[in-house]
Order: C-alpha cells, then sequence, then structure tokens
C-alpha cells in the first residue's frame, strides 16, 4: 500500500501526495485538550508521531536540560582527555577542519576554546578545489614539520586511514572527531568521537560535526574547570556556542528533531543576541539586524555567506570572521564574504543557464543527467547539480574537465542512492564517494561517454517511472473552519522547520476566486488573490506565480497547496494563505499556451 497521490493538472504540474491516514478523532480530541492547543497543530503534531502529552510537550517546549551530554557520544570522553593533557602539557595542537559551515564553525569553537586555555594550536583548512576535502597525506605531514604534536579533526578524518597512519609515523597524537559515513578499517587514531561509532545506535546519531565538535568543548572545559560545574567563562562560552551549533545543523541539512532541534531552538535565539564580531558583522551584512532569524535566514542567508569562502576563496576567512576579537576586521571580512557570495550567486546562476540550456538541447530527456564543461567553476557544482534536479527530477552530474582528468558533484532525487550508482560504475572511475543525497567523482577524460551511459542505465532500470514526475508533500487538508488568525499563527510553535520537520503544507479544495487576480512585486513576479471559502473572503499570495494572474478567472474554482500564514499588513492581523502550487478543482489543466516546463522554467528563474 502506498501513499494516496493525486495528479491534477496542476501548475507546477507536480504529484500531490496525501498523507497516509487522518488521526482519530478521539486521540485528536484529548491530546488537543490536554495540550490547550487548536486541533490543526495537534493534527500536525499526530502525524509526526507525537501522540501523548509528554513527547508533545518537549517537542513544543525544547528544554536545554534534555541536551545530552558528553559522553552520550562514543569515545568522546578519550578524545577530551588527550585535549586537555595536551593543553595543560603545552603541546602545540593543530585543530583540522572541513570548509563548510559544519566545519567552519566546529573549527571556531575548538579555537575559541584553545585559545581561552592559553593553548599553543593553529588551525588548517584545506582549499575546497586544490587540496579537496578531507584529511590528505601531504597536509598531515606538513602540519607535523610545523611542529604540531596533537592534530584534531572537525567533520572529517573517519576515512582517512592512510593519512592518520602517516600523521602516527610522524609522531602526532591524532584525535578524529566526525559524523560522516564510513566503512571498516577505522583510521589508526589514538581517539575517535563519532555519534556512530562501531554502529552505536544510542544518543543522538543524527549530529552534525559541529555539535560533536561542541560536545567536544564541553567535555575539555569540564576537565580544565576540574568539574562537571564550569566556570562562568566556559559556562557562556557553551551558552554563546548554541549560536555556532544551530548553523551548522541547519546548513549541514541533518533532521531537526530531538536534541537537534533543542541546539537549534536555543541557537537560532542566541545568534541574534550574541557577542561575538563575526556573527554581528554577518548578521548586518545579511541584513538580519533587529529582526528574527530562523531556520530560512539561516539556510538562504547565513549559511550561504559562510560557505561562499571556501567556494571561491579560502574559507580560513570564515574561520578568521568567527573567531576575531576585533570589530572593524570583523566588517571587513563579513564584507569580503559579501562579495565572494555575489560572485558566488552570479556564476552559480550563469552555470545552471547553460546546463538547462545544454539538457534541452537533448532529443531525449536522460534519466540521469551528466553535464561537462571547461570553463565551470568547480566551486558551486554542487549547488548547480542540486538546481538541475529540482529542474527535472533526476541525478545530476556537473563536471568540470581540467584536460586529462573530469571532476565534480552529483545530487540526486529522493529514494536514489548516489553513493550506490557510483560504486555501481567504479571500474569507470578514479575515486568517487558520498551520500545518498550527494557525492563527488573522478574520472579519466576519456571515461565520460561510457560513464554516463553506464549511470543512465543503472537509473533507468532502478527508478520506477514516475518517479521522475516530481512530488508535492502535503501534510493535512484544510477544512474552511481551519483557516484562522490564531491558529495559523499558533502553527509557529511547530518551528524551527527545516529538514526532518518542514514547514506545514496544506491542500484545501474548492475555493473560488472572488476578485481578478493582481501581480505584486517590482516585476510582477507574485500574485494575489482574493479567495471566496464558503462564505468568507481570505487573501491569498504566490511568491514567483505571477504568471499564474493570466490563468486565473473570477468565478473559477480551485484547488491549492498552501502554507499557512499570518499577515500584519493591516489594522488586524490576518489569516493569509501562501500559495506554493493549485490546479482547477474541475480537473482541467490550468495551462493555456504556456508549458508546463516554461512555468517552472519562469518559477526557478526568479529563485
Ligand atoms: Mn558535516
Amino acid at each position: 500500500m502506498g501513499t494516496p497521490t493525486i495528479a491534477p493538472h496542476s501548475f507546477l504540474k507536480r504529484r500531490w501526495k496525501l498523507p497516509e491516514s487522518v488521526a482519530d478523532s478521539r486521540q485528536l480530541d484529548s491530546l488537543s485538550r490536554s495540550l490547550g492547543r487548536h486541533p490543526l497543530t495537534t493534527r500536525l503534531l499526530l502525524a509526526r508521531n507525537l501522540n501523548n502529552p509528554e513527547s508533545a510537550r518537549q517537542f513544543l517546549e525544547p528544554q536545554f536540560k534534555n541536551i545530552l551530554p558528553p559522553r552520550s557520544i562514543p569515545g568522546l570522553e578519550a578524545c577530551a582527555d588527550l585535549v586537555a593533557r595536551a593543553i595543560t602539557s603545552k603541546e602545540k595542537i593543530t585543530i583540522y577542519g572541513d570548509y563548510d559551515v559544519d566545519g567552519i564553525t566546529g573549527t571556531t569553537m575548538l579555537h575559541r576554546l584553545l585559545k581561552a586555555a592559553s593553548a599553543d594550536f593553529d588551525t588548517y583548512i584545506p582549499h575546497r578545489i586544490d587540496e579537496g576535502y578531507g584529511l590528505s597525506i601531504d597536509a598531515v605531514k606538513d602540519i607535523a614539520r610545523r611542529g604540531a604534536r596533537l592534530l584534531l579533526t572537525v567533520d572529517c578524518g573517519i576515512t582517512a586511514v592512510e593519512a592518520v597512519q602517516a600523521g602516527r609515523d610522524a609522531g602526532m597524537t591524532i584525535v578524529i572527531t566526525d559524523h560522516h559515513e564510513y566503512k571498516a578499517p577505522l583510521p589508526p587514531a589514538h581517539a575517535i568521537a563519532h555519534p556512530r561509532l562501531h554502529g552505536s545506535t544510542t544518543g543522538n546519531t543524527d549530529l552534525c560535526g559541529a555539535a560533536v565538535a561542541y560536545k567536544l568543548v564541553w567535555a575539555v572545559a569540564a576537565r580544565l574547570c576540574g568539574s562537571d560545574k564550569l566556570t562562568p567563562t566556559y559556562r557562556d562560552m557553551l551558552i554563546d556556542f548554541t549560536a555556532l551549533t544551530a548553523l551548522a545543523t541547519i546548513a549541514d541539512v541533518v533532521p531537526l528533531l530531538d536534541e537537534n532541534r533543542i541546539l537549534v531552538s536555543y541557537g537560532l535565539k542566541q545568534l541574534s543576541r550574541s557577542n561575538m564580531a563575526g556573527i554581528q558583522a554577518l548578521i548586518r551584512v545579511a541584513k538580519f539586524e533587529n529582526r528574527s532569524i530562523d531556520g530560512t535566514a539561516v539556510g538562504f542567508s547565513l549559511a550561504p555567506r559562510l560557505n561562499a569562502a571556501g567556494r571561491m576563496g579560502h574559507a580560513n576567512m570564515a574561520v578568521e570572521l568567527l573567531t576575531t576579537e576585533d570589530a572593524a576586521r570583523a566588517d571587513e571580512l563579513a564584507e569580503y564574504l559579501e562579495t565572494k557570495n555575489k560572485e558566488r550567486q552570479n556564476t552559480e546562476r550563469k552555470i545552471t543557464a547553460e546546463a538547462i540550456a545544454f539538457v534541452r538541447q537533448m532529443p531525449q530527456l536522460p534519466s540521469a543527467l551528466v553535464l561537462c564543461q571547461q570553463h565551470w567553476h568547480p566551486g558551486v557544482a554542487g549547488i548547480v547539480a542540486a538546481r538541475l534536479v529540482d529542474h527535472f527530477n533526476r541525478p545530476a552530474f556537473v563536471l568540470i574537465d581540467n584536460g586529462h582528468t573530469i571532476s565534480g558533484s552529483g545530487r540526486s532525487v529522493p529514494g536514489f542512492a548516489l553513493h550506490e550508482a557510483i560504486a555501481h560504475c567504479r571500474d569507470l572511475l578514479i575515486s568517487g564517494g558520498g551520500h545518498a543525497a550527494a557525492a563527488g567523482i573522478k574520472m579519466h577524460t576519456a571515461q565520460l561517454a561510457a560513464f554516463t551511459r553506464k549511470l543512465c542505465d543503472y537509473t533507468a532500470q532502478s527508478q520506477p517511472a514516475d518517479a521522475l514526475i516530481p512530488c508535492l508533500d502535503i501534510d493535512e487538508e484544510l477544512e474552511p473552519c481551519d483557516i484562522d488568525c490564531q491558529a495559523f499563527s499558533e502553527l509557529e510553535t511547530l518551528a524551527p522547520f527545516g529538514c526532518g520537520n518542514t514547514k506545514p503544507k496544506f491542500l484545501i479544495r474548492n475555493v473560488q476566486v472572488a476578485a481578478p487576480p493582481r501581480r505584486m512585486g517590482a516585476r510582477g513576479t507574485h500574485v494575489a488573490l482574493q479567495l471566496k471559502i464558503n462564505d468568507r473572503r481570505c487573501r491569498a499570495v504566490g511568491f514567483g506565480l505571477g504568471d499564474a494572474e493570466p490563468l486565473l478567472t473570477v468565478g473559477m474554482m480551485l484547488d491549492l497547496v498552501v502554507h499557512a500564514s499570518v499577515s500584519h499588513y493591516y489594522q488586524q492581523p490576518q489569516a493569509e494563505l501562501r500559495i506554493i502550487d493549485f490546479s482547477r478543482s474541475d480537473g482541467r489543466p490550468v495551462h493555456g499556451e504556456t508549458t508546463a516546463a516554461d512555468a517552472a522554467d519562469s518559477v526557478l528563474m526568479k529563485l
């Protein structure tokens, strides 16, 4: 039995996927009453399997006291012992972090800890393009030559068997903290902290790399204080670091449930009141001063600016931003990131447009996309691949031809494991690996055609045909009586939204267009509608759906997929629907001359 889907001729040409079951009304009433919440909120809680008052309350009111202690991460105590010992015996420590937000923030926390403890230390972040991901033998040897006695990794190292051996051979103590997937054998490090070490399933197995670093800071601080009761300096540090942990937890797209939800709830509040000069400067250039910072602000504004350093320049600049105490220097670095981020956006937009044009020229849309150019920028390959996946709903690789070799990144659709596809094509590759959703590969230029063929055959065989039509997952169906300002504003208590806890999407059927639709925004990008739902009027806005305006006429009956929102535009707050997609209630196609592909194109270009 599958989840019910309906395939309306919707504006975005999506399959609408409805929730599997409807809540039992007795259970709904009793939970609603004991929580004192609107039935709409309660229905969503039940759909998230929060079916008793206790688990629902823990979700609705995240408590810091429910953060798990450092020892809940396998191997972390041993790592903390080694780091604390190196600090007190003044051995030189090198922190080796990854170049993404997760690595940058984790490195920042350990940097700040070691500085507060007057340790002898420095940091090393590999260059994304020149050195690539992870711990390399060359870098490790170089770090040993520069006198480090302890090498401490953040968000990398769990698969670096040879590099760790090289570090040991050079006489260093090696401490690995990571959260990436790995297969035996483990690297021969002196200590390893990993949420799923030796297949462990206790504790929080979904921690990001920076959250592991956060727990390490906590455990080392306890050792330096000689007690689990930390001195005010370290206590304040741990509170402040929830902001950095929240950035990484959102940016690394781990589920925002359980402990991660607590870390993010606290961290988002801490971000706007942070004393860190770099955080303040970053918030300023992203124009979030005096505004509340939510998951979307982090995911679409703050995190991309930090990542831009590694993509278009060097991630060291982002670490310097987050570790400097000098406000003027912080401003300068934030401006630098701003420039790099604009550069990234322009590059990404240009390559995405080129890539889409290449796909459109193909006589037939293949089951997987493999695009390769010499002049494309490797720093944005992954994001462009993600854009192609959004656009064409199939796995996509964006590759750069370096002459003799080709390398780049791939992204996948839900349900298609990219790392398995890569394993299947292993004989044609120099190297390759990653997760189900994202991966990197490298091959000899001569293998490109063979790789493309083999990947497409594999994808076509292992994907059901309808999997290539994009889905829109709907949380609940809205009844007219649910359209209520109070109920809609209460839904905010389910935030922060993100991976594992997406912003609720509702289906509402049979609403009537009550007045001529209006285009909004400087370029007419958006559309505003007055709807008649039973006897009531309700405003609806479709951001990016301006091109729907000519398709909508007064009296037309629509089915909508929406976010529930509250507008503060009027004197009284009002319930408002944010349209994601729509179709005609009579089942007729909404598109006249415009093709669905054109509609999807125009939406994409405005993002
Ligand atoms: Mn990570």
